[in-house]
């Protein structure tokens, strides 16, 4: 029997993932792709939507890449490839913007977010837009799942109501698929301000940690996190997000629950359990570190798994936007 489909993503917006994305996402990552057929695209077209630097853009979809393979994503029983190498991701986001609603695609709170944040003068069409290449991306692999943090539910929604829209419309043509949100715990904020989450793009440095950081900078940034002055290791998310934010990520990086490791620090103050946790992440992403930086240092070969995955990829991404192309009413090229 075929196994339910599954497709996520990540952009290419910085020289290393972030701490957040690989608990947020590539250690679900991991271990869905035992039971789903699972597709991982770089999605570099999302990353053109913000200002580039072109050689840097490439050297980032290759680091994105190499960190999903040394996290785990393992590149021969999971699709893993590069958006633009898929050209149909292009071509099916022009269809289904045709069937989006300019106030739907406006509705959408990220846009809205980020358009106030740019201004008029500094928001592409292309941020407009968006969510339905997002679109594009999801039905384009007959998918069933899609592992998003909450961030991303009203995307996934917008999915849902296009893929019903254009199968109401033209016949069956989209599997429907369900978003799988992150639980609250799953969530991990930046060490400095522990209330906004960890992100690639955070404005300062201390707050994030970098899989490819040195261990060494990553245990300082960890002694220097803001916690609070009550002294106790004690998950309160509210009273205590510092803490509780630190003892989320030690929880993930160990598979232990929370009770656990309050229990092992009690009486003893947060230098001891900052001092645990550096050593924790020491050993988690260290040899993470050392397999992505070995496979960087092999541009050909990696590129190489990229390409093998793209036409992958394209192999069921091409048989959709075929039956879309039909449906349409485009003329059939012979
Ligand atoms: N802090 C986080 N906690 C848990 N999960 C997180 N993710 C991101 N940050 C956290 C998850 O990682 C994936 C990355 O998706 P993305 O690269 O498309 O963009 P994003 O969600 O906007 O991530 P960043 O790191 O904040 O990137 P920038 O700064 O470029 O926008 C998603 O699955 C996300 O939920």
């Amino acid at each position: 029997m075929n196994k339910p489909r599954l497709y996520s993503g990540m952009q290419p917006s910085a020289d290393s993932l972030q701490v957040g994305n690989y608990i947020g996402a590539l250690m679900q990552w991991r271990e869905l792709q035992q039971s789903y057929e699972a597709f991982f695209s770089v999605v570099d077209l999302h990353a053109l939507t913000q200002p580039n630097d072109p050689a840097e853009l490439r050297e980032k979809t290759r680091r994105t890449a190499a960190q999903y393979i040394a996290a785990g994503i393992e590149p021969s029983k999971s699709t893993l490839y590069v958006q633009s190498h898929v050209p149909a991701h292009a071509e099916l986001a022009w269809v289904l913007s045709t069937v989006t609603g300019f106030g739907e695609a406006g509705r959408m709170t990220q846009f809205k977010d980020k358009s106030q944040r740019y201004g008029s003068d500094a928001t592409s069409v292309g941020l407009f837009t968006y969510p339905v290449l997002m679109a594009a991306d999801i039905l384009l692999y007959q998918t069933d799942i899609v592992p998003v943090g909450d961030d991303q539910k009203q995307h996934v929604e917008l999915t849902r109501d296009l893929a019903e829209r254009f199968n109401a419309r033209f016949g069956t043509t989209f599997q429907v698929p369900m978003p799988v949100i992150q639980q609250d715990t799953a969530r991990i904020y930046d060490l400095q301000n522990p209330t906004a989450k960890m992100s690639k793009s955070a404005e300062s440095d201390a707050g994030v940690l970098w899989l490819l950081d040195d261990p060494a900078v990553s245990a300082k940034k960890i002694m220097r996190a803001v916690t609070d002055s009550d002294g106790t290791v004690r998950y309160d998310r509210e009273n205590k997000p510092g803490v509780s934010n630190l003892l989320v990520i030690f929880a993930a990086l160990t598979g232990r629950q929370i009770p656990a490791i309050e229990d092992e620090f009690a009486g003893r103050g947060y230098g001891d359990f900052k001092k645990a946790l550096a050593e924790v992440v020491t050993e988690e992403f260290g040899p993470v570190r050392a397999r992505a930086l070995e496979m960087l240092d092999d541009p050909a070969e990696l590129d190489r798994v990229l390409a093998v995955n793209a036409a992958k990829a394209a192999e069921v991404a091409d048989a959709t936007l075929a039956d879309v192309y039909d449906k349409v009413g485009l003329l059939r090229r012979v």
